[in-house]
């Protein structure tokens, strides 16, 4: 293994190591599109997320709520039990991971952190609750901020935008104001432009086209478009697990562009594929 959990920094909050991080993800729902109901025992999620970090995921990304298309909230206190028992056991398991915790709830947020999570993704980018930006200011964290149009319940009805490119950049660099004015530190903040929240294949594939403009914010960029529909609309693959070969067409398309952190169901397949990308990438051009 290449990179492990532990080159990215406890903390994760300064980048000795520019990447690119594979963010496993560890959806503990009866409900996530793709690996729902798989992960609720915190037993097997621990196994999973210990086979993710051997085939070298740099961070795993813990959720107790499903945000797939349809999708209905569960209570803080639901979270808290789901992804809190699971964060305990990786950790006694595998004390060196690092953890993401998927949440917009600053109770969570808190509480995973409390247990030993290093970062937390919040898909509302700090919109769906008001105390997170303080959470995330005192734990001095780094935090994911992601776009979404719409709530997860309406989100793919009719997604619309004048310029996807343009209205997602403009709100990400508004979101990473509002946290630096509150006082996150800049290089702790990492963008997210939320491929499939409110956006139809057409603004995916813009999104994925013109990576530079989020990039250029000069913050790091995520991308998660593992399994995601928007992938079967392409191959045809109608089961999530088969659409991890265009998941990999993403997740080198975006490294190239500049993307650093690929949040990702199958992680030796992008590990590897990053790989060969970065050997590539490194070869001079004549
Ligand atoms: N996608 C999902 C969930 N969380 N977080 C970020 N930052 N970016 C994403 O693209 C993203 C995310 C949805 O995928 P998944 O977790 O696999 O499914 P579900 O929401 O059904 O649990």
């Amino acid at each position: 293994m290449g990179r492990t959990a532990r080159n990215i920094d406890r903390a994760g909050t300064r980048r000795k190591d520019p990447g690119p991080f594979i963010v496993g993800i560890l959806n503990v729902t009866p409900d996530s599109f793709s690996d729902g109901g798989d992960f609720l025992d915190p037993e097997a999620a621990a196994e999973h997320a210990a086979a993710m970090v051997d085939e070298g995921a740099d961070v795993l990304d813990v959720g107790g709520e499903s945000t797939r298309p349809g999708s209905d909230p569960v209570s803080q206190e639901e979270e808290i039990r789901r992804v809190v028992p699971v964060l305990e056991r990786i950790l006694s398991v595998r004390p060196e991971a690092v953890i993401s915790v998927d949440t917009y709830r600053a109770g969570t947020a808190t509480a995973a952190l409390e247990a030993g999570a290093s970062l937390v993704n919040d898909v509302t980018a700090l919109r769906g609750d008001p105390r997170m930006v303080s959470v995330i200011e005192a734990a001095a964290c780094p935090v994911i901020l992601m776009h979404m149009q719409g709530e997860p319940k309406t989100m793919q009805k009719e997604p619309h935008y004048q310029d996807v490119v343009r209205e997602v950049s403009d709100f990400l660099a508004e979101r990473a104001e509002y946290a630096v004015a509150a006082g996150v530190r800049p290089e702790n903040i990492i963008v997210d432009p939320g491929i499939g929240f409110g956006k139809n294949l057409e603004h995916n594939l813009a999104l994925l086209r013109n990576l530079d403009a989020i990039v250029d914010l000069g913050f790091r960029v995520l991308i998660g478009a593992s399994r995601k529909s928007f992938i079967k609309r392409i191959t045809g693959a109608q089961e999530a697990r088969d659409r991890v070969s265009g998941t990999v067409a993403t997740t080198v398309l975006a490294f190239e562009q500049g993307a650093t952190f690929f949040r990702v169901h199958d992680v030796r397949a992008n590990r590897e594929a990053l790989a060969v990308a970065e050997a590539v990438l490194r070869t001079p051009r004549r």
